[in-house]
C-alpha cells in the first residue's frame, strides 16, 4: 500500500475552509486530519463538532481522519456526526473505558484507532490491537502546530509498526506532529502509512497546494 496524506485542517486557512477542503478533494488526497481539542487533555481549542460535521456536507472523494484530544471523547460522536468511511482515534491516555468507547465508534460504522502520545509505551497497544483498524503516533507534544519531534520518535514509530506486525493484525499506522519534509520519507521508512501534514510541510507558507501535495505524496509513497 502506498503512504497516504492527511492534510490538518487546523493548520489551513481558517478563514476559508471550504475552499481548502474542496482544493484537497480534487487534487485526489485520501484523507481530511481533523483535530478536536477541549482544552483540558490538552491546552487548546482548534475545531468545533459543528464544524467537523459540516465538512460531510463538502466531501466527495476524502475521508475525514478525525482525532479527538478529549477526555469522555464519545459525548462529541453526535455533534460530529461520526459514521462509515471515518476513522476515529481516541487518546489512550484520556480514557478510562477504552473498550466501550472503541466499540460504540465501531457500532456506529466508523473505524477505531488509538492515538498515543510521546510518553507512552508502545505495548499498551497490545490489549486492543483486535478492536482497532489504525494506531496514530504523536511525534510532538499534543495540543499545537509548529512543534518541535520529540526525541526517539522515529525509533518508537519503528517499533509499533513491528509490535503491530508481529500480532499478525493488519492495521494502518499514522504518524501526527512534525511530519516534515525533511522527516516524512523516514517516517515512510519506518512503516507509517498515513502521514498528518501540517505547518511543517504541506502548509508552510508560500507553497502552492498542488505542487506541495505532489511532492510530498512522491515523497511518502
Ligand atoms: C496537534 C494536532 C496535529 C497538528 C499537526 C500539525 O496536536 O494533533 O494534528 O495539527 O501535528 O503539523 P505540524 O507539521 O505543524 O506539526
Ligand atoms: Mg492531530
Amino acid at each position: 500500500m502506498r503512504g497516504m496524506l492527511s492534510p490538518s485542517l487546523m493548520c489551513a486557512d481558517v478563514l476559508n475552509l471550504q475552499s481548502e477542503l474542496t482544493a484537497l478533494d480534487d487534487l485526489g488526497v485520501n484523507y481530511i486530519h481533523l483535530d478536536f481539542m477541549d482544552n483540558h487533555f490538552v491546552p487548546n481549542l482548534t475545531l468545533s463538532t459543528e464544524m467537523i460535521k459540516a465538512t460531510k456536507s463538502v466531501l466527495r472523494h476524502m475521508k475525514r481522519d478525525i482525532h479527538i484530544l478529549a477526555y469522555h471523547p464519545e459525548r462529541y460522536f453526535d455533534g460530529m456526526d461520526i459514521g462509515q468511511g471515518d476513522i476515529v482515534s481516541v487518546h489512550y491516555e484520556a480514557c478510562d473505558n477504552l473498550g466501550e468507547v472503541l466499540d460504540e465508534i465501531r457500532r456506529r460504522g466508523a473505524s477505531p484507532s488509538i492515538a498515543i502520545s510521546p510518553d507512552t509505551k508502545p505495548e499498551v497497544l497490545l490489549d486492543w490491537l483486535d478492536r482497532i483498524d489504525m494506531v496514530l503516533v504523536m511525534t510532538v507534544y499534543p495540543g499545537f502546530a509548529g512543534r518541535p519531534i520529540v526525541e526517539g520518535s522515529l525509533e518508537k514509530l519503528a517499533a509499533v509498526r513491528r509490535l503491530i506486525d508481529d500480532s499478525g493484525y493488519k492495521l494502518l499506522l499514522e504518524v501526527d506532529g512534525h511530519v516534515s519534509w525533511e522527516l516524512c520519507a523516514q517516517m515512510r521508512a519506518c512503516g507509517a502509512d498515513l502521514f498528518v501534514a501540517g505547518s511543517s510541510s504541506l502548509y508552510q507558507k508560500g507553497l502552492a497546494l498542488e505542487e506541495a501535495v505532489a511532492r510530498m505524496t512522491e515523497l511518502v509513497k
